[in-house]
């Protein structure tokens, strides 16, 4: 049911296509041009996982993969048995991330907010994107992907890994790893100290009288007591932002070099720094 206050933000307009045409709200869902194309793309990209399971040897959920088509097709289309699936999927994958994201601004224009979610979320379509075509393309076989199962694809990375020797020697998998470790660093920094401030305790009060939730400004007290520092309450949310576009951000460059940039093994791209004259 719509709840009463949501009413005034149930606004007409801010679509990108469609015009008034799919301007609705299912339930709780907003519709736009953009919930039909996901709808659509999603519904028709599972329906081809289902079917490839299907005609594939096995029901364990682990083991099910449909795979991209063997290198030998380079960037042709191949025959459904022979990872045209894969590719339509792909298509499909790509097509339902999109209109996902659209569909976002459709609302942040409604709302008269800004872009930062959309923004965000490209840079996971991008990492996806970035896996599946890019990459792809500059090797020239679309069999570059990786495959879509939960051991398959588990497989690819760490063949893939190995045929560069050792991936944790990739500078920009390295910036990816620490940016990831980071954001969780952040996050749980920001969540533990939203937390300790709305349920402060009982402690320093009146016995059984529970504590009035603190003010930010005991949020920064704490920080500048410990670190002298307090990045503060708008600052934590800029940071946290930065931090995880550039996980994604990151993690497309380490693949996307391995195999067009760089065809050793990652550990003798350090040779750079053996061979420099100051030692050499
Ligand atoms: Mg490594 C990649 C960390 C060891 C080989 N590795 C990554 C990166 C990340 C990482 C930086 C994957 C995240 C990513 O791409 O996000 N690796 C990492 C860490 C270690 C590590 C922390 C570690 O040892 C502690 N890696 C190793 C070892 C190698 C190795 C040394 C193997 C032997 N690593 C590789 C290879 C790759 C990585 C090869 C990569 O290809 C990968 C990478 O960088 O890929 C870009 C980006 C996010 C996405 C791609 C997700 C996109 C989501 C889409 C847009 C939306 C999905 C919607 C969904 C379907 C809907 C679900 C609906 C639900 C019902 C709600
Ligand atoms: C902060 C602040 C918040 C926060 C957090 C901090 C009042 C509610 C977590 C502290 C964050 C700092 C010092 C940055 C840490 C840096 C990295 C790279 C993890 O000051 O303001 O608002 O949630």
């Amino acid at each position: 049911a719509l709840l009463s206050f949501e009413r005034k933000y149930r606004v007409r307009g801010g679509t990108l296509l469609g015009g008034d045409l799919f301007d609705f709200w299912v339930g709780p869902f907003y519709v736009g041009f953009f919930g039909v194309t996901t709808a659509f793309f999603a519904i028709l990209g599972t329906a081809l996982l289902i079917y490839g399971a299907a005609i594939g040897p096995t029901w364990n959920i682990w083991r099910i993969s449909i795979a991209p088509p063997d290198l030998s097709y380079g960037l042709a289309l191949a025959p459904l048995k022979e990872g045209g699936l894969w590719q339509i999927v792909t298509v499909c994958a790509l097509g339902a991330f999109i209109s996902w994201a659209l569909r976002e601004v459709e609302i942040c224009r409604k709302l008269g907010i800004g872009y930062h979610v959309p923004f965000a979320f490209s840079f996971a379509i991008f990492a996806y994107a970035t896996l599946v075509v890019f990459r792809p393309l500059l090797l020239g076989a679309w069999g570059h992907g990786f495959p879509y199962g939960i051991f398959s694809h588990l497989d690819w990375v760490s063949n893939v890994g190995y045929q560069y020797l050792h991936f944790h020697y990739n500078p920009a998998h390295m910036i990816a790893v620490t940016f990831f470790f980071t954001t969780t660093l952040a996050l749980s920094l920001h969540g533990g100290l939203i937390l300790s401030a709305a349920n402060p305790g009982a402690s320093n009060t009146e016995a059984g009288k529970q504590a009035e939730v603190k003010t930010p400004e005991y949020e920064d007290t704490f920080f500048r007591d410990i670190i002298g520092y307090s990045i503060g309450t708008l600052g934590i949310h800029r940071l946290g932002l930065i931090l995880a576009l550039n996980a994604g951000f990151w993690s497309a460059v380490c693949i996307v070099i391995s195999g067009p940039f760089w065809n050793q093994g990652w550990p003798q791209w350090w040779n750079w720094w053996l061979t420099l004259p100051i030692w050499n």
